[in-house]
């Protein structure tokens, strides 16, 4: 671990998504040692590592001001859309930013982005996947990633869910193991 063809995905650290946040995640900072640590490992491997940002307009489609389910979140340029500080990055990263437009929204990076092709381009064929928040893009991105012809590996402890509804969690993780993602525990070799 990792493998030459593997690439590192690292979901919407985003400082809205950690505790102090506008829709934090319960416990979400206890994610940076495995997400910096397995950052390390990929780029010291020379191997991709990718950042997701969700980016939204002021009035984007999922905010509760618009009729959607979440409160303002991430919105483009403000304070909680920057990358946690506690997280680093390495010298050599790509952003990807999704739901750029106020009236689509986007749980995976893989929608309304090129990033297959980006992945395939760079003879990717396995995605290493970890962030916030577990129900939702990571789980997103992790079946994404198999819908596009991908393997893909979630790393348990670079992960928090949500918990909208108690089990919600376990829920995504039999999902993700039907689909055919690899739970990963512990820190990468
Ligand atoms: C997310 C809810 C709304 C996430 C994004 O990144 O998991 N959750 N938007």
């Amino acid at each position: 671990m990792p493998h030459p063809h593997d690439a590192l995905l690292v979901v919407d650290p985003q400082l809205d998504f950690f505790p102090g946040g506008a829709l934090p995640v319960t416990d979400g900072d206890a994610i940076l040692p495995t997400v910096n640590h397995a950052m390390r490992v990929f780029s010291e491997a020379g191997l991709p590592i990718f950042v997701t940002r969700d980016w939204h307009p002021a009035d984007h489609c999922s905010f509760s001001t618009q009729g959607g389910p979440w409160p303002a979140h991430c919105v483009k340029g403000t304070a909680g859309a920057e990358l946690h500080p506690g997280l680093e990055p390495p010298p050599v990263f790509s952003v990807v930013q999704k739901a750029t437009a106020s009236d689509r929204e986007a749980d995976s990076h893989f929608e309304g982005t090129h990033l297959d092709q980006i992945l395939r381009e760079l003879d990717v064929n396995r995605v290493i996947v970890c962030g916030l928040a577990l129900e939702y893009c990571v789980r997103a991105a992790c079946l994404d990633a198999i819908k596009a012809g991908f393997g893909a590996v979630l790393l348990i402890d670079g992960t928090r869910p949500v918990e909208v509804e108690p089990g919600d969690a376990e829920r995504t993780l039999e999902e993700l193991r039907a689909a055919g993602v690899q739970i990963l525990a512990g820190m990468l070799d």
